[in-house]
């Protein structure tokens, strides 16, 4: 037991008929004359307690009168099993103990604007919906680890502090250290790919930065990630791992998570679909996707944010685009042999226009072609010599990918904008609270 006074509103159907304290927040009030309700928060639920004249001595029964929204408050009752009461059991109140009264609370059921809201993060965190969405989120962390640790893998925790980029030199955040320069990682997978090599399968899990100037409803500065990298694994052993990943962590999440997608409204038909196996395009066809939809595209870009909701809309589930223009890819790429011109790469789309939410591939691991890579990128050579090293001993044929949690979270929430998704996100326009 957490606490020995106090029980907690979801645990509640265990104590029908008996007495219990709760400790918790004014959420809402509402009076009809000689009883008045009060809905009472406590972290892991909503209870309706029930303030009847006759039970309770003047005073309490007064305190309607002074108990303002988020309030702090001990209630003592007795639990009572009622089909209409919202989850099933209200609280008959004996007593109520205020522990502090809250001043004028700025988040009212009214109508707020999203920045207001965002500047009130600290607070709106409180909101049936935004607890319902973090609730989700954990969810999300929990079945990705479970099915990493489940299937044999490692977890090697990847450094923030780091001495060069992985994804572009332009998204990098620099910041001082001890007289030289570092950058907060972008990635992990540089590190993970040295892990793989030691323990053959392996993930990191963790915060990743990039500067992105754009403002978009799918980038943060600061977002979370989970890395996966196997040895002798090839780019379709990495579309199978992909695969069956997404479909574990989605299924199970809207299994566990059903009051909190219910709460968000979420139509689950669709993500009931995500099952092995999904389509798997070239980037090549992908084009073709676009041509037909009279999108305006040149051949050789990477894909906008509408082009992906483009090609994911003629799918009904994730769709796994392969086969990048290289020229477009990162450095570390391994080109296709068959076609030199495109990566062994594969980004996988949501589906109702989420778009991406993972993207991988199979490493170069040849140490010569990565040389003249890293060279043709303008990457400090000195920084990568580490990672060189991992081409001189032993090397062998390795790919991962990196899924992005708030972007899976916004798809399974079904919200617009991944700013929800995260406690307290961080975009070019917010470092606050
Ligand atoms: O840039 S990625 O496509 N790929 C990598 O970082 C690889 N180094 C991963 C790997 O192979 N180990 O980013 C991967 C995912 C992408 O699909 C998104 O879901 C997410 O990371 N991502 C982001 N989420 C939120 N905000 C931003 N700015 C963002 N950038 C990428």
């Amino acid at each position: 037991m957490i606490r020995k006074n106090f029980v907690y509103v979801e645990d509640i159907s265990q104590y029908d008929g008996k007495e219990v304290s709760i400790a918790g927040w004014v959420y809402n009030k509402r009076s009809s004359g000689k009883i008045w309700f009060l809905l009472l928060r406590d972290g892991t639920g909503i209870i309706q307690c029930v303030v009847s004249k006759k039970d309770v001595p003047e005073e309490v029964f007064e305190l309607e009168k002074t108990l303002t929204q988020e309030s702090s408050v001990i209630v003592k009752g007795l639990v009572h099993a009622d089909h209409r009461a919202p989850g099933g059991y209200e609280l008959w109140v004996r007593h109520i103990e205020p522990v502090h009264i809250a001043q004028e609370y700025p988040i009212t059921p009214k109508e707020h604007g999203v920045d207001f809201l965002m500047d009130h993060r600290h607070l709106w965190l409180r909101s049936t919906k935004q607890h319902a969405i973090l609730r989700v989120r954990h969810a999300v962390v929990r079945a990705i680890r479970d099915f990493f640790d489940n299937n044999g893998f490692t977890l090697i925790d990847s450094p923030i502090f780091t001495p060069s980029a992985c994804e572009g030199t332009t998204t990098l955040f620099e910041t001082d250290y001890f007289g030289g320069k570092a950058y907060l990682t972008q990635s992990g997978q540089l590190y993970v790919e040295a892990a793989a090599m030691a323990f053959g399968k392996v993930y990191c899990f963790g915060p990743t930065f990039r500067a992105e100037k754009s403002k978009t409803r799918r980038h943060l500065t600061e977002f979370w990630m989970v890395e996966p990298e196997v040895a002798y694994a090839d780019l379709d052993d990495n579309m199978d791992l992909a695969e069956e990943f997404l479909e574990y962590v989605v299924q199970r999440v809207i299994r566990e998570k059903e009051k909190e997608l219910q709460v968000l409204e979420r139509d689950l038909t669709m993500l009931e679909k995500v099952k092995r196996p999904f389509p798997r395009i070239t980037y090549d066809e992908a084009v073709e996707i676009l041509k037909k939809n009279q999108v305006a595209f040149e051949y050789g870009d990477d894909f906008g944010g509408t082009d992906e909701t483009v090609i994911s809309s003629a799918f009904d589930k994730p769709v796994m685009v392969h086969r990048y223009p290289a020229e477009v890819k990162a450095f570390y790429m391994k080109r296709d042999p068959q076609d030199p011109s495109k990566a062994l790469c594969v980004d996988v789309l949501a589906p109702e226009g989420y778009g991406e939410v993972i993207g991988g591939g199979q490493r170069e691991d040849d140490y010569d072609t990565l040389l003249q890579r890293i060279r043709e990128h303008g990457l400090p050579e000195d920084a990568f010599q580490w990672y060189l090293d991992l081409r001189r001993y032993g090397s062998v044929p390795h790919s991962g990918f990196g899924l992005g949690i708030e972007r899976t979270v916004a798809w399974i929430c079904g919200l617009k904008h991944i700013r929800e998704t995260i406690p307290f996100p961080r975009t070019i326009y917010r470092l606050y609270p």
